[in-house]
């Protein structure tokens, strides 16, 4: 008897002959799957590591990260692959022998409450350890709403976790298969059917009609007046900023009369245009309520602040906009997160070109007397270039222009 039959068994031989086929090809799938993963860890380390910010310690550092855990991996397969055929070998060795064989019912029920303890460790610990990485802490009004549907939420989702895996676990154990035991067959029962559609269907709709009604408090505010105005536009790949003069009010825009001076088609046929501002980083005076005016150029892009639970996407030729109150400064963040160099941040959340990794602006939450500093500093829109430009004639910033002709934005 040669070793492999010693091993393995003359039936476990014949039957893995007979299943070469299947074998070839779960192989050939195998290592589809291993040149896959591979690839993709390549193509992330590679991407990852053309960014300016990363470092040569960091690169390697990723790089021993990316390898050792396809190692790892690859070392718990082999494990299992080990210990499973270890099994086998003993199962049978038992049987040759005339002894009891293995009760794979037995460890198998075990198996699953190992699984069951080691899966709600698991999920204590991803909760404990990275819950407080989803969600950075609310520095808006609406913030906290949001935050406390998510919590809700989740409570509630949760508790049905828990509850559905120590059933399902639980039982997979206590009645495990066993010869002192039948299985009762439950073709149907009315109670159950209805005690699991009518449960999550009234928890479902009390959860929705709360997020109708907080998304609707965050969204249904149209009033303007009182509201600070700020024009947020978006092209590849990044965010101009307008705010408006002593007047209070931001003029029109119209893309038609985008040209290389005027980036954002403002329209100096209107009064209220020619004292607007452009600037670099999003000042915002503290609990003032904000209005966002969101627009794009080229593409969709995404106005995302995640601080203020601000995400809406500027859609070109559709003008939206987003109200919101911020409630605690840079200066106040910067000491809860004992973090000096704290920046809210304005991403775009869509990806709209290879440069939108970086498409982003401070943003700065500010003091109502630090705001009025700040704004005043600020340099006009309508600058000397643009004047020419347009061949404004006047001096008198109140009066109405005589803009010479609209400009076509577009090559067409
Ligand atoms: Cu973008």
């Amino acid at each position: 008897m040669g070793f492999k039959k010693l091993i393995n068994g003359e039936a476990l031989l014949n039957t893995l002959k007979n299943k070469q086929l299947v074998k070839n090809s779960k192989i050939t799938l195998s290592l589809f799957a291993v040149f896959m993963l591979s690839g993709t860890n390549l193509l992330m380390a590679q991407s990852a590591s053309t960014a300016d910010s990363v470092t040569p310690a960091e690169k390697s550092e990723m790089w021993t990260g990316v390898g050792y855990y396809v190692l790892i991996f690859l070392t718990i397969c082999l494990g299992v692959a080990i210990f499973g055929k270890v099994l086998k070998v003993y199962d049978l060795t038992r049987k040759m022998q005339g002894k009891k064989p293995i009760n794979w019912n037995n460890i198998m029920g075990i198996c699953c409450a190992v699984f069951l303890v080691a899966g709600l460790y698991g999920a204590y610990w991803s909760i404990t350890e990275q819950g407080s990485m989803s969600l950075p802490e609310a520095a808006s009004i609406h913030g906290v709403d949001i935050d406390n549907m998510f919590t809700i939420t989740t409570v509630l989702t949760l508790i049905v976790f828990v509850i559905t895996q120590v059933l399902l676990f639980g039982f997979l154990f206590l009645y495990r298969g066993s010869d002192k035991r039948r299985a009762h067959f439950l073709p149907h029962n009315n109670t159950i059917e209805k005690v699991w559609t009518i449960v999550p269907a009234i928890v479902l709709t009390i959860l929705v009609i709360f997020g109708f009604f907080t998304w609707e408090r965050i969204t249904n505010s149209t009033e303007v007046k009182g509201d600070l105005n700020i024009d947020v536009t978006g092209h590849q790949f990044t965010w101009e900023l307008r705010y408006p003069g002593k007047d209070g009010k931001l003029g029109h825009v119209d893309y038609k009369l985008v040209t290389g001076y005027n980036k954002l088609g403002v329209d100096f046929k209107d009064r209220n245009s020619f004292d607007d501002l452009s600037a670099d980083t999003l000042v915002l005076p503290v609990n003032k309520s904000i209005r966002i005016n969101i627009h794009a150029q080229d593409v969709i892009h995404s106005v995302y602040m995640p601080h203020f639970r601000v995400q809406l996407n500027a859609v070109p030729g559709l003008p939206t906009f987003f109200k919101f109150v911020p409630t605690i400064t840079t200066a106040q963040m910067r000491l809860k997160t004992e973090n000096p160099k704290f920046e809210y941040l304005l991403y775009c959340n869509k990806i709209c070109g290879d440069g939108h990794y970086n498409m982003q602006r401070i943003v700065r939450v500010v003091t109502e007397a630090e705001y009025q500093d700040w704004i005043a500093r600020q340099k006009p829109y309508l600058t000397d270039q643009l004047k020419k430009d347009l061949k404004i004639a006047t001096t008198n910033p109140t009066a109405p222009a005589k803009v010479s002709s609209n400009r076509l934005a577009l090559n067409n």
